[in-house]
C-alpha cells in the first residue's frame, strides 16, 4: 500500500493528499511532526535528505517532494488524468504549478507565521503587505482565467497546487474583491470537488 509522511497543516501534504484524493487511491498516513522536528531525525533524512514532507512511499520507490510526487502519481496511476495530453499545455501545467508553490504557497506561509505569533507580536505593517501580494496573484491569476473552468482550462495538478492555500484565504483576513469574479468562481468550483470537502472536513477535525 501507498504510504504518505504527512503533516496535516503542511499545504505541500494535502496538495499530495487532493492528488491522492482524486485518483481515489487508499494509503497510509504517516504522521510527522515538524513541531518535534521529527523530520530532521536521521530515519526520517534517509527518505528525503532535505527533512522536509510530503514523502510517499509506492511499493519500494521513495519519492519527495509535492510536485514530483504528483507527477509520479500521474505517470503511474494515469486514471483520471491531470494533466493535458499537448506537450505545451503540459509545460503551461508545470508552469502554473511552480507559480502556485514559489508565489502562492509559499507568500501565504510568511502570513500564516506572522498570524501565528502571539497578538503583541504581529507586525500589522507586514500583515497587510502579504495580504496585497497575495491579492496581486489573484489578480494576475484573474486574466488566466478568462473564460476557463480551471487555470490550465481542464482540471489539472495546477489546480491542485493552489487549491491548499486558496482554501485557507478567508482564515487569513484575505478578502478577495467581487470584480475578481473569475478567480470567485475559480474558487467555488474547487470546493465543490469531493477531494477537497474531503480534506476540508479531515483538517477541521485536527
Ligand atoms: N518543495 C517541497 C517543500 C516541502 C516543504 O517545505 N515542507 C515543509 C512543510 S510545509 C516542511 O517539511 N518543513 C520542515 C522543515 O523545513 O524543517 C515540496 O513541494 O514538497
Amino acid at each position: 500500500m501507498i504510504k504518505l509522511y504527512d503533516f496535516p497543516r503542511s499545504p505541500y501534504c494535502q496538495k499530495v493528499r487532493l492528488t491522492l484524493a482524486e485518483k481515489d487511491l487508499s494509503y497510509e498516513k504517516i504522521f510527522v511532526d515538524l513541531i518535534k522536528n521529527e523530520q530532521k531525525a536521521p530515519d526520517f533524512l534517509r527518505l528525503n535528505p532535505y527533512g522536509k514532507v510530503p514523502v510517499l512511499i509506492d511499493e519500494d520507490e521513495v519519492i519527495y517532494d509535492s510536485t514530483i510526487i504528483n507527477e509520479y502519481l500521474e505517470d503511474e496511476y494515469p486514471h483520471p488524468p491531470l494533466m493535458p495530453e499537448q506537450s505545451s499545455e503540459r509545460a503551461r501545467v508545470r508552469m502554473f504549478e511552480d507559480f502556485a508553490d514559489n508565489s502562492f504557497t509559499a507568500q501565504s506561509g510568511l502570513l500564516v507565521a506572522e498570524l501565528r505569533k502571539p497578538a503583541e507580536q504581529v507586525d500589522q505593517e507586514r500583515v497587510q503587505r502579504y495580504r496585497t501580494d497575495l491579492l496581486r496573484v489573484l489578480e494576475f491569476l484573474e486574466r488566466y482565467l478568462e473564460g476557463k473552468e480551471y487555470i490550465a482550462g481542464a482540471f489539472s495538478l495546477a489546480d491542485l497546487a493552489f487549491a491548499p492555500r486558496l482554501l485557507i484565504l478567508p482564515n487569513l483576513g484575505v478578502e478577495i474583491p467581487a470584480r475578481l469574479k473569475n478567480a470567485l468562481a475559480w474558487i467555488e468550483r474547487l470546493r465543490q470537488r469531493p477531494s477537497i470537502k474531503q480534506l476540508q472536513q479531515e483538517l477541521a477535525s485536527l
